[in-house]
């Protein structure tokens, strides 16, 4: 295992707002006296009521409030405070030739009070649900702003997600408002948002959707349904141009966002006004070091969570300057992240592993030929990072000389929680090092039991966590009993990350991946439940099993094993029309890169099927299938080695 330890950059070490022995103090405080610690940083934000009560939980019954008496408005936080001729966004088009857009924070504050009368003209009324369909444009972060501003809680869904996703989000949050763009961009591709929310609204027993916001953003022809959809670039200016921000309390809703789980279909994870934004505040300055005037690049796309906390609430509550990018990493060359830090002079760098691995395969040439001199600090998220992606990536983009920092968090999390801090601590390549201030991590083994570690041993187990942080999930959407399930009772009173870590002899946490059903696919998470259900929706399919298996740029690939109806046979074009069902279920990022029709899944004498075998079988493992005599059908078994190797 990879072990050298990387000491901080003599550049970052000098200049820094945090040190290691501060960290270690600050840490040792916030665990030993939270609210103290709190306390003191209720200033961060600007309250209309300073809370007097700091955190407020228990996890048995589930229960979790901080800041609870506190009142604020999130997007007041992100925009009246900041300067108003300062940069809030810069953007950057899908296409290199396209003309990008600078927004100071004058300008989006403007926007964001004029699209939050348009709407409350259209209807909203504060604790509504919206949802946002939006490419990775301004009116993005606008959107979600203006939700904010007056009170409704947003649903943003990732923009490469299909109709039917849609309408699952749309009906689940009881969502009556849609905002939307006729259409985005991505590597020089079309991507029909409008015609998308049209297919989900009129194909779907979503009748409850009462208004569409549509941002013209290409200009491409799009239908306009009369009572129902309106142009913003209309209402705009039929609206005023400022609008008070709703006095939220610190607990009210801020948004909702859908991620995988191991079971069922998506989860609408909830978080709240103050700890969420406090919590992106203080991980945004502090784990990236940001300083007034620099310019900060997150290439996540707000439809995740990292674009929540790290392009929007974090950044803009900061008063940062952020870069926006509308495209992709491969278009129109695989240069074209080093071409966009280059031109805009980017200074923090926030990118996901697959996308190194991604434009690593082209070698160093791409990186070489661009100035990268403005560069002060890089970081990555989603997936654990291998060490060659994090070597390539300090050797070639940092030139050996810029911290790294390896960020790990969860949608429900809010914000990272076990991260190095850029100037304090040494990295070892693959670690996400050590927790953020108010975090305890810890081992348990498969009883709960939480495995001591003596110093300088090496442990490994599931990662839970024994306390709450300010930027914790509250629930999920309509059902706080799935919440309490999903993370608290697998170890009661404790949350569960569902992911495996070990904590080396130097206590550095190393994430080793998902222990339950979700397959983290380029650093997004897909549920195996999910991909099967839409498998199975195709006629054709009796049944589906699906794996995760290793892939060289995604992390992991998705792996669906299906057997078909009687007299059904395997064909090419079955296999495609497969893929189209997947694609139209849940959207491209869910579709298998392999299909292996099988006679037959191996199953327990109980019918439960042992995905342990699919998963060996899918890594070409045939060796370790382990015990196979308690299948109800051990020649199933015979039959999927030798489909495999037909391969
Ligand atoms: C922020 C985000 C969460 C899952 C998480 C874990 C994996 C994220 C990681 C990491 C190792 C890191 N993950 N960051 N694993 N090192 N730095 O990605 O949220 O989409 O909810 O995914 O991603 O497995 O449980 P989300």
């Amino acid at each position: 295992m990879t072990d050298t330890i990387h000491p901080v950059p003599e550049a970052a070490a000098a200049d820094t707002r945090t040190t290691l022995a501060q960290y270690h103090d600050r840490y040792a405080r916030s665990i030993a006296d939270p609210d103290g610690f709190w306390r003191e940083q209720l200033p961060r934000l600007d309250w209309l009521r300073t809370p007097t009560v700091m955190g407020n939980w228990s996890w048995d019954p589930v229960r979790i409030r901080w800041f609870e008496d506190g009142m604020l408005n999130a997007a007041a936080n992100c925009l009246d405070r900041h300067d108003p001729a300062a940069t809030a966004i810069v953007w950057e088009a899908d296409a290199p030739g396209a003309p990008g857009r600078r927004i100071s924070y004058g300008e989006l504050l403007e926007d964001t009070c004029r699209m939050a009368n348009a709407l409350v003209a259209l209807g909203v009324e504060r604790g509504d649900r919206v949802t946002i369909y939006m490419p990775m444009i301004p009116e993005a972060a606008v959107a979600m702003l203006a939700c904010a501003r007056i009170g409704a809680v947003h649903s943003v869904v990732f923009g490469g997600f299909s109709a039917e996703a849609i309408a699952g989000r749309l009906e689940d949050a009881d969502s009556r408002f849609v905002i939307t763009a006729d259409e985005g961009r991505r590597g020089g591709k079309t991507v029909p948002l409008k015609a998308c929310v049209d297919e989900a609204l009129d194909t779907h027993a979503t009748a409850q959707v009462e208004a569409v916001l549509v941002v013209r953003h290409t200009g491409g022809k799009v239908a306009m349904h009369p009572d129902r959809d309106h142009w913003w670039h209309e209402l705009r200016s039929q609206v005023p141009a400022t609008c008070t921000p709703e006095p939220m309390n610190a607990e009210d809703p801020l948004f909702i966002l859908y991620t995988s789980g191991s079971t069922g279909k998506p989860k609408g994870v909830l978080h709240t006004t103050a700890g969420y934004l406090l919590w992106a505040n203080l991980t945004f300055e502090t784990v990236f070091d940001y300083k007034a005037g620099e310019l900060f690049w997150c290439t996540a796309d707000v439809g995740w969570i990292t674009g929540h906390s790290y392009i929007v609430y974090g950044p803009l509550s900061a008063g940062a300057t952020i870069l926006m990018f509308e495209g992709i990493p491969s278009y129109p060359a695989s240069d074209r992240f080093w071409q966009v830090i280059e031109k805009h002079r980017v200074n923090i760098f926030y990118t996901a592993p697959t996308a190194l691995r991604a434009v690593m395969r082209d070698g160093d040439a791409p990186v070489l030929k661009h100035d990268l001199s403005s560069l002060r600090l890089l970081g990555t998220v989603g997936e654990p990072i291998n060490p060659e992606a994090w070597n390539w990536y300090d050797r070639v983009v940092g030139k050996g000389k810029l911290p790294i920092v390896d960020t790990w968090w969860q949608t429900e999390t809010g914000g990272a929680l076990i991260t190095p801090l850029p100037g304090a601590t040494p990295t070892k390549p693959g670690s996400a090092t050590l927790p953020f201030y108010g975090v305890q991590p810890a081992l348990v083994d498969a009883e709960g039991t939480i495995i001591p570690r003596a110093d300088g041993e090496e442990i490994s187990g599931n990662l839970v966590l024994l306390a709450s942080w300010p930027g914790q999930a509250r629930s999920l959407h309509g059902d706080h009993e799935r919440f309490t399930q999903t993370y608290f009772t697998t170890y009661r009173g404790k949350y569960f990350t569902s992911d495996g870590a070990r904590q080396d002899k130097d206590g550095y946490w190393w994430i080793t991946g998902r222990v339950d059903d979700v397959i983290n696919v380029s650093g997004h998470r897909m549920g195996t439940a999910e991909v099967e259900s839409a498998l199975v929706a195709h006629q054709d399919v009796a049944e589906a099993a699906v794996v995760g298996f290793p892939h060289d740029i995604k992390g992991q690939a998705i792996y669906a094993y299906v057997t078909l109806n009687a007299g059904i046979p395997a064909s090419d074009a079955l296999l495609a029309a497969l893929r189209a069902t997947v694609r139209h279920e849940i959207g491209g990022i869910a579709v298998p890169d392999h299909i292996h029709i099988t006679p037959g899944l191996p199953k327990t004498r109980s019918g439960k099927i042992m995905r342990r075998i699919l998963r060996k079988i899918a890594e070409n493992d045939f060796a370790s299938l382990g015990d196979t005599s308690t299948l109800a059908d051990p020649s199933v078994v015979e039959a999927l080695i030798e489909g495999r190797l037909n391969r």
